[in-house]
């Protein structure tokens, strides 16, 4: 008999405990809001299509991630989660035309190391418990620069999350889900077994996508300070986005005052998939 995880209560501790969801100014409250989970079959078609037809032999299906810390262990499960961007900041940034707000920079940096230490920390409990877990987008140079994909992770937490029911593409390559579009996003592989989550867009990966799904929208086209999303997520440039972003984190810690990643985020604020998904 399968032993029971709450995989939500699991996170959701974790994402309480930790004191250091915050600003600087901690007037400004929460960097992020709750985290939202879906659970995905390790064996769901999906995952072989992405190493074979959509990415690239270079990427991990949940088997050979999990493989990686137990060669014994069978994946079965995906625990897959977003946690949204603070409306302070969403805010900020979509008043913004050429880079990121202050406290969209400050999540970038510091809220991505929250979400890390609740990726570590869903493999420390799960462990605990006595199953095999790996968080597989924080394995250490877990990155490839793919002839045709360009600069590409061996697990991409958007696709994970698709395959988890939370959320579609848009063009702009961002992950829509419920909440929108901006949210920063994690998941760990485990031999636990957890009851996958229905997906309520089926097999359609751009169906919360207005452009996609009516013809109609493309504001990310015109928020991007680097023209590099296209008319279809295939057009991306994704050259262009990050030599921009390359240039921004040159003159980082003038603008903004310490040392890390800044990103932009342009094409998520201001833009109809912000903080719902716009097809509702
Ligand atoms: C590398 C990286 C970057 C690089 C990208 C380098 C490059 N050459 O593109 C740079 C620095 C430029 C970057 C920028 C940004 N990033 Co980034 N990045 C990543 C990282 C580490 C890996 C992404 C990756 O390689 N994915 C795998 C490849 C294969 O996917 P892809 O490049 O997205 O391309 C796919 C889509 O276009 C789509 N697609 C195309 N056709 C089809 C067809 C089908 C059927 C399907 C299903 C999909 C599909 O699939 C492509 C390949 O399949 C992830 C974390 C992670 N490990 O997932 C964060 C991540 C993707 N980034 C994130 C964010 C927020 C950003 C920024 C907004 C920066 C910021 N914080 O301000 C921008 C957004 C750029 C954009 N338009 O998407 C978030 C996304 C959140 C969300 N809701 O979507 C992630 C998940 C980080 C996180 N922990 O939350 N990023
Ligand atoms: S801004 Fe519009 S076109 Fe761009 S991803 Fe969001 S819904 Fe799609
Ligand atoms: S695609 Fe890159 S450069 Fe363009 S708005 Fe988004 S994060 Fe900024």
């Amino acid at each position: 008999m399968d032993n029971y995880i709450d995989a939500k209560s699991l996170l959701t501790e974790l994402y309480q405990a930790d004191a250091g969801n915050c600003f600087d100014d901690h007037t400004l409250g929460k960097m992020l809001d709750w985290p939202i989970l879906g659970i995905a079959d390790a064996k769901d078609p999906w995952f072989t299509r992405f190493k074979e037809e959509l990415i690239g032999d270079f990427y991990w299906t949940p088997q050979e991630a999990l493989e990686l810390v137990d060669d014994k262990a069978q994946a079965r499960s995906v625990i897959s989660w977003y946690m949204p961007i603070s409306k302070v900041a969403r805010e900020a940034n979509a008043k913004e035309k050429k880079i990121a707000a202050r406290p969209w920079a400050y999540i970038r940096t510091f809220g991505e190391k929250l979400n890390t230490r609740l990726r570590h920390g869903m493999e420390d409990r799960l462990r605990d418990m006595g199953f095999a877990a790996l968080a597989p987008a924080v394995v250490p140079e877990c990155i490839e620069q793919d002839r045709l994909m360009g600069l590409s992770s061996y697990w991409s937490e958007r696709h994970t999350a698709m395959v988890a029911g939370l959320g579609t593409f848009g063009i702009s390559g961002g992950l829509i889900t419920e909440q929108g579009v901006a949210t920063r996003l994690g998941s760990v592989v485990t031999d636990a077994f957890i009851q996958p989550t229905v997906r309520p867009y089926g097999d359609d990966p751009f169906a919360w996508c207005l452009r996609t799904a009516r013809g109609k929208c493309g504001t990310c086209i015109l928020r991007c300070p680097a023209s590099s999303i296209g008319e279809t997520v295939q057009e991306r440039d994704k050259k262009a986005c990050q030599s921009y972003l390359d240039g921004i984190s040159i003159r980082g810690q003038e603008l903004y005052g310490w040392e890390g990643t800044y990103g932009c985020g342009l094409c998520q604020t201001a833009v109809p998939c912000e903080h719902r998904n716009p097809t509702a």
